[in-house]
């Protein structure tokens, strides 16, 4: 619908490509993600920071965005994801992502998107279809669009393919959730811009973002891979870690931004 289109291209540039700054670790993976930089723990305090350096957009879960949505700017783009799972749990049962919130409170917070992950290929793979069904049915019939992190994951990809990041099973779980209605992809990298090229194919034509994944010590390591997604016809990326674990991160997001929106070089991108 035209309002689907509208709300996604409030991530985007005009080059199609955005940079978003995710922030569920809190909850995801527990505040011991924020130790690197304890002040981040206050999301007012990274958001305000993200949002002076340039980012296109944020994602959080609705809980942060209690806490920090004013500081998100009227022109970026606010993607609520409503899914998620705590790692107090037990961790066969980490392979489920819980629902902990509907699209009418994500519309209420003022999202643009609506997000949910599925875990393609684990045991719960049947819950969290369904779960993306419904919020995507929802969102869908209000003009909101949908994100997908669709995360191939669990014993049975590990043991058939050995990792999850394998090219096959994300290129299927890209295309799992081009197929269930996704307008916009988040997933893994899988090591070579050959095989990211191949699930942005596998997508066809529904962007495709990488998710950051933990920090890489030397800044440029990670400005390269999200060079590679790009020149793969990657969309931009989602970063979370990356960003809000480096003790200074608004040069390093400036330099990501031009990594992704001026095709700069990753080593003269990081020097600028
Ligand atoms: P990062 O850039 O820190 O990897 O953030 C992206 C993200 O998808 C977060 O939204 C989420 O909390 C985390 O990664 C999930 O990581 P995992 O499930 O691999 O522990």
């Amino acid at each position: 619908s035209v309002g689907v289109r509208r709300r996604l291209k409030r991530f985007f540039r005009r080059d199609g490509r955005a940079l978003i700054f995710a922030m569920d670790h809190g909850f995801e993976h527990g505040p011991t993600d924020f130790e690197p930089v304890w002040e981040h723990v206050n999301p007012r305090v990274i958001v305000r920071k993200v949002m002076r350096a340039g980012v296109d957009g944020v994602m959080m879960l609705p809980g942060i965005v209690r806490m920090a949505g004013d500081e998100v700017k009227p022109d970026r783009g606010l993607m609520i994801k409503l899914t998620s799972k705590t790692n107090l749990r037990p961790k066969d049962e980490q392979l489920l992502q819980s629902q902990l919130g509907f699209v009418e409170d994500a519309v209420k917070l003022g999202a643009d998107a609506i997000a949910a992950t599925v875990y393609w290929g684990s045991p719960a793979e049947d819950v969290m279809m369904r779960q993306f069904a419904e919020i995507a049915s929802y969102a869908h019939d209000l003009g909101f669009p949908v994100v997908q992190f669709a995360y191939p994951r669990g014993p049975y990809i590990n043991e058939k393919y050995g990792k999850k990041e394998d090219y096959r099973v994300v290129m299927y779980g890209a295309r799992a959730a081009a197929e269930t209605g996704a307008d916009m992809i988040k997933t893994y990298w899988t090591g070579s811009r050959e095989t990211f090229a191949k699930v942005v194919d596998a997508a066809a034509g529904v962007p495709v973002l990488l998710s950051g994944g933990a920090k890489t010590e030397n800044p440029v390591d990670f400005l390269k891979l999200v060079w590679e997604v790009i020149e793969a016809g990657g969309s931009g990326a989602v970063v979370g870690r990356n960003i809000f674990q480096r003790e200074n991160p608004e040069p390093f997001i400036k330099a990501l931004i031009r990594v992704i929106h001026r095709n700069e070089e990753p080593e003269e991108a990081a020097k600028a």
